[in-house]
């Protein structure tokens, strides 16, 4: 049987690691200012991509304006050379590596409990959903956050276009498997494909987008192009990038760091500092970009709009 155990060398960086990568990150930041790195391959640059994709033209979305920041925008260089992507490799310097992805032809199945299953071409969905941009903050459990202009489309819209049956409850996220482009999917003791999950009424709160663009511009690779989900007020390992597939189900799936280590990654993941990692607090949070700590807010900031969907949940670990 294959084992998939974890190495336990292998464990995601904690609030430590990220001091020193975070260092040589911003080394590689000041040479990207410098123009060192973007003049030696520019097609390498995710920020240069948008003209390869068809769906350019479509890009900049007018701005929402309901969601407002307390801090400044990530600069775009930040947000874009600062990632997570373990297909690409468990460290945050995978924006070169992540250009080897292709997201033309691209197509998203839908399927499970719908009323009809059915594979869309990327660019059919796009057409049949309204793109707009909002400002929104992200918080990495690692305990790094950024504010990104992501577009995207409601995805209470999306569940419109899907037609779950009525006994859905949840809907199933999956990123693509290739691993002759991702040569993290060679690592055999990661559950691939990466898989994550919302309940119908996440999915259908206001503010759950799937994102397909930043910054004005269609989804660098790197962030999870052509689609990612965006749900602010959970920790950034909910935010799946790259999605193939969408699965209704009844049953509660289990997240792809849930199977790998469930007792610190669960399936709600909602930001809370009063409730530690077991291996690092929460209290606080880096931003990127500025390098400047700031308290982290329950819910990532966005109680008003969520809370109510988890005031009569007893029992459930709603914040790991
Ligand atoms: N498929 C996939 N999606 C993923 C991840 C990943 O490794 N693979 N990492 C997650 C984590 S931990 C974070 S913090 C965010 C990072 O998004 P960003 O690189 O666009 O800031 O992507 C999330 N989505
Ligand atoms: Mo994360």
């Amino acid at each position: 049987m294959l084992t998939r155990s974890k190495p336990a060398w292998l464990l995601p960086e904690t609030a430590a690691t990220p001091e020193s990568v975070f260092l040589n990150r911003r080394e590689l930041c000041r040479s990207v200012a410098a123009g060192s790195i973007l003049a030696a391959v520019p097609a390498l640059s995710g920020i240069a991509s948008a003209a390869a994709d068809p769906s350019a033209g479509l890009y900049p979305a007018k701005r929402n304006d309901a969601y407002k920041l307390d801090r400044a925008v990530t600069p775009e260089k930040v947000a874009t050379t600062y990632n997570n992507f373990y297909e690409f490799g468990s460290h945050k310097n995978i924006w070169k590596a992540a250009q080897k992805l292709k997201v033309r032809p691209w197509t998203v199945t839908i399927d499970g409990m719908v009323e009809k299953e059915r594979t869309v071409d990327v660019d059919t969905l796009l057409r049949a959903m309204r793109l707009e941009e909002r400002l929104y903050r992200h918080r990495c459990v690692e305990a790094w956050a950024i504010a990104v202009p992501w577009t995207g489309f409601p995805m209470k819209d999306f569940l419109d276009y899907a037609r779950p049956l009525s006994g859905a409850r949840y809907v199933v996220m999956e990123t693509f498997n290739d691993k002759s482009v991702a040569p993290g999917q060679r690592q055999i003791w990661y559950p691939w494909p990466y898989l994550e999950g919302l309940t119908i009424a996440e999915a259908a709160n206001e503010l759950s987008m799937i994102g397909t663009g930043a910054y004005g511009k269609p989804m660098p690779k790197q962030n999870g192009a052509p689609l990612r989900l965006v749900a602010p007020w959970k920790y950034g390992f909910k935010q799946i990038k790259s999605i193939v597939r969408f699965t209704f189900t009844d049953k509660r799936p289990t997240s792809f760091w849930e199977k790998i280590q469930g007792n610190e990654y669960g399936f709600w993941a909602n930001v809370n500092p009063e409730v530690p990692h077991p291996r690092w607090s929460q209290a606080t949070e880096r931003l990127l970009g500025v390098d400047k700590r700031v308290p982290t807010l329950l819910y990532n900031g966005y109680a008003e709009q969520v809370a109510h969907m988890y005031k009569d949940m007893k029992g459930e670990r709603l914040f790991m």
